[in-house]
């Protein structure tokens, strides 16, 4: 289950308290104070990883915690400190402290760790309270508490191209053909659920992650079909493919129109959404219809200075003149001329 929300409570480890004991040796009458130092209470911890796409762990799992830290010791031995509580989160998560709504942090690089919660210090022990005049102190502290906070996880996915397009124009299909990703493909609408990431390789050594969002329909950003919960995942991606099909069978369906309806549907969710670099992928060029009206699309995009280019993510014709072509767009190379047939 694809789940982008969730609301958690972290806790810290409280500290440790600190020891009173005094040191009992043979020969030695007054040993004098020697209780440690609590330990410090763990942090929890926040770290972006790639290896997941999801918050749907943290749908059951509510409260996080870390150790407490252990009392001091005999000896002046501080004790054991408490184990950090690590959680692991998709990289593109933002996190919010629920009850100020400050944004605590954005993850945005793989590795990134962040501390949400601060572990207590651990009390003083009675040694520390040692002095001419009071040689036998049994004074102690008890560990400091540890940060305890409310916090909103939410996943607005970091991609470098986003397919965006009705549903069942071949999004999916397109994906798993260029990328290591393998969504579930179908010949009904809606099929793909929630954004599913894949890697493309690109020249020898770069590459780009591509996402394939939920099929939109016009009305989206009012919540029609999957609606608005997946327009936020386009926010934060680089350049926008739209893809479009040459229906047959569905007359209020045109691929110009389609393209124009989403564009809108782009613009009344956030209007910077329209201004970032676009193209153009007609997928199903193996369909005669495809063909018929890939000269007048392509002369139609041209005029709005977009790049476009047919493909059949079926026949794979054209499939690896497209992954160097969303590629180019990702990395700022794109020239419309050179993908022409
Ligand atoms: N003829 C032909 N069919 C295709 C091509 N690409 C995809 N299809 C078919 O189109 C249907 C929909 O493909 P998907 O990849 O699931 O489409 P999608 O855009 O991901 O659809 P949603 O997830 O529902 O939005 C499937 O039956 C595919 O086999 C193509 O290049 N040519
Ligand atoms: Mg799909």
């Amino acid at each position: 289950m694809f789940v982008d929300e969730a609301i958690i409570d972290v806790i810290a480890g409280d500290g440790g308290d600190g020891m009173s004991t005094f040191r009992r040796e043979k020969y030695v009458t007054f040993g004098g104070p020697s209780g440690g130092d609590g330990g410090k209470g763990g942090d929890v911890v926040l770290i972006a990883t790639n290896n997941c796409h999801t918050l749907a762990d943290f749908r059951h799992k509510r409260i996080l915690k870390a150790k407490v830290g252990a009392t001091g010791g005999r000896n002046q031995m501080t004790g054991r400190n408490g184990a950090d509580c690590e959680i692991m989160l998709p990289v593109g998560t933002l996190v919010y402290n629920t009850e100020s709504n400050e944004l605590l942090v954005d993850l945005v690089k793989e590795g990134q760790r962040y501390v949400v919660a601060k572990g207590g210090d651990g009390g003083f022990g009675n040694f520390r309270y040692k002095t001419s005049t009071n040689r036998a102190p049994t004074k102690t502290l008890p560990g400091w508490p540890g940060e305890e906070k409310n916090i909103k996880l939410e996943l607005k996915l970091i991609a470098d191209v986003a397919l965006v397009g009705y549903p069942s124009v071949g999004k999916s299909t397109i994906i798993s053909v260029l990328s290591n990703a393998r969504p579930k493909i179908g010949a009904y609408p809606f099929t793909t659920l929630a954004p599913n990431l894949g890697v493309v390789p690109y020249g020898a050594y770069e590459d780009y992650v591509i996402a394939d969002v939920p099929g939109l329909i016009e009305g989206a950003h009012e919540g029609q079909g999957l609606g608005i919960q997946f327009l936020k995942h386009i926010e934060r991606t680089r350049v926008v493919a739209h893809v479009i099909e040459v229906t047959q069978g569905f007359p209020d369906r045109d691929p110009i129109e389609d393209y124009k309806k989403l564009l809108n549907e782009l613009a009344s969710f956030k209007e910077d959404l329209v201004d970032r670099p676009a193209v153009v992928v007609l997928n199903k060029s193996d369909l005669p219809q495809t063909r018929e009206a890939e000269e007048d699309l392509r002369a139609f995009f041209k005029e709005l200075n977009i790049p476009f280019i047919a493909v059949s993510a079926v026949t794979h014709e054209n499939m690896k003149a497209l992954r160097f072509f969303l590629g180019d767009a990702v990395y700022g190379r794109n020239s419309q001329e050179s993908w022409e047939r």
